[in-house]
């Protein structure tokens, strides 16, 4: 078997890590399924430019990255710019000199720093928004190899991205892959949507995209969990601040203002407020583990969260009970499935998100046969599966009081049947699948290669001469094409 060389901005040991955001845990079980490598930050900030890869049992290759980098590239570029943009928060975007080209400049050095670890047989696959130019950097360093590019975010409408300063160059990045995945068809819609009227890529008749000089595929592999690691759980034990008939609604997610917090908050104060029956027997408990504190916007949503959580516990608590249980550290993940398993609601509720992992693993922690309700914002790329839960538009707090309500009162054969078509869609989708799936693409696309994709100069030399002998005839038509191969044309 091939191997795989995994490329994402933070590599995580989890048997030592206490926490992590959805794309660690995923990669793990990519790392753990396949002959692998996996290379990226290891988290530290150093003042040492010499710091070169420290490699463990050949399957981790991790580097540090210098306080400039860390904050041109990583706070600033990824996480002021795109992270924010995808996320449709124009709003938040810091578009500040410099942010680019030290993200590029890292993308650069890391590339550098991969390449001589490369086989020939490698297939290389890239994870998220930190690395969009990576291919395109290792491109340049004669890598011939397959490269596969995985958006873990959503893809922003078309308008939205074209905000971005510098979108061509990322859209001429991301032709320098061989297949870019995405979360859902909506996202996939959005991409090619971009590409069409941002950068006039054009469908070809395999269904790929001709973007600059390239082909490129792109589709949806929507992520999953490994269901095994969250089935098959007890309930955490122990009584729901101490009386028996508390039921528990759970929250957890990373502190961030894309997860609707503060939303989720006002929701479950309306619906006290609106069915007073129900205060003192229903407790939320939201763990949101710290994240990204440096960046500005991080330390807004956490005052925002921590006064709305104040107001309504002052509001409604009593001597022997709080409405909300704030949490604001992470928690052990050995212990997230007994939580989800023991709580009546999963309350999910981003204003918009990727996927949203949490949701399916409160779906595999449920038992089949007194499982559950998840409440679930219907801008979750998990709503475009799990259609079985309780969609609700988070920005109408009416409507999430109401979900909370029907939830707590859903009778059980609803729930079972509901959790059922949630727990198959679950299992239909899992981590194995998602990355069997992708892997199996990237090689069919590669295999079904075009004379025309970027590999070497030579092989463009040859596919502009067989394109002037006239024998690709389905490329002839494509003026953009010819002059991408054309002596000093842009693939020159
Ligand atoms: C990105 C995209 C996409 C959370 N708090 C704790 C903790 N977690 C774990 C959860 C889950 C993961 O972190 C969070 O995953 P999500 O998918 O919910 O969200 P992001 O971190 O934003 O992930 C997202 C994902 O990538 C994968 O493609 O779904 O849309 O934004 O596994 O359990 N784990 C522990 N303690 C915590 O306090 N141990």
């Amino acid at each position: 078997m091939r191997r795989v060389v995994v490329v994402s901005n933070r590599v995580i040991d989890l048997r030592k890590a206490p926490q992590a955001g959805g794309v660690a845990v995923a990669l793990a079980d990519v790392v753990r399924l396949h002959n692998s490598l996996w290379f990226g930050w290891n988290g530290e900030i150093t003042s040492d430019a010499t710091a070169g890869v420290a490699t463990r049992e050949g399957r981790l290759a991790t580097v540090p990255l210098s306080e400039s980098d860390h904050e041109g590239y990583y706070l600033g570029y990824a996480n002021s710019v795109l992270w924010p943009v995808f996320h449709n928060r124009l709003d938040l975007a810091q578009f500040e000199a410099g942010f680019y080209d030290r993200y590029v400049a890292v993308n650069r050095r890391l590339a550098g720093l991969l390449q001589p670890m490369l086989r020939a047989d490698d297939v290389i696959w890239v994870h998220d928004y930190h690395l969009i130019p990576f291919a395109t950097e290792l491109r340049k360093l004669g890598v011939q190899n397959p490269i596969g590019f995985y958006l873990h975010i959503p893809c922003p409408p078309w308008q939205t991205f074209m905000a971005i300063p510098e979108h061509q160059d990322l859209a001429r990045a991301l032709a320098a892959y061989d297949l870019v995945g995405l979360q859902t068809k909506a996202d996939v819609a959005n991409l090619i949507d971009y590409m069409a009227n941002g950068v006039f890529g054009r469908i070809v008749p395999d269904g790929r995209i001709r973007l600059f000089d390239r082909l490129v595929s792109v589709a949806s592999f929507p992520i999953g969990i490994d269901v095994t690691d969250f089935s098959k759980v007890k309930r955490a034990g122990g009584l729901v601040q101490g009386r028996p008939s508390v039921s528990r609604i759970i929250g957890v997610d990373r502190l961030d203002y894309t997860k609707g917090l503060p939303q989720k908050f006002k929701a479950f104060g309306r619906f006290l407020e609106k069915y007073p029956q129900y205060q003192r027997q229903v407790v939320l408990t939201q763990i949101a583990a710290p994240t990204r504190a440096s960046v500005e916007a991080y330390s807004d949503i956490r005052q925002q969260l921590e006064s709305l959580a104040g107001s309504i516990n002052g509001r409604f608590g009593e001597l022997d009970w709080v409405p909300i249980h704030y949490i604001h550290r992470s928690t052990p993940r050995r212990r997230l499935a007994g939580i989800y398993r023991s709580s009546r609601i999963g309350m999910v509720t981003p204003l918009r998100d990727g996927m949203n992992l949490v949701a399916k693993e409160y779906v595999a922690a449920q038992d089949a046969e007194d499982p559950g309700v998840l409440v679930l914002s219907q801008f979750a790329g998990a709503a475009e599966e799990l259609t079985e839960a309780l969609i609700i538009n988070p920005y109408n707090v009416e409507e999430t009081a109401d979900g909370i309500r029907s939830a707590l009162e859903m009778p059980l054969a609803e729930r079972r049947t509901r959790h059922e078509a949630l727990m198959a869609a679950v299992r239909k989708h899992d981590v194995a699948s998602w990355c069997q799936a992708f892997l199996s693409q990237l090689e069919r696309v590669r295999s079904d290669d075009d004379p025309l994709s970027w590999h070497s100069p030579e092989s463009i030399r040859t596919a502009l001469a067989k394109l002037e002998q006239g024998t690709l005839p389905r490329l002839r038509s494509s003026s953009r094409a010819l002059e991408a191969v054309r002596p000093g044309g842009r693939a020159q």
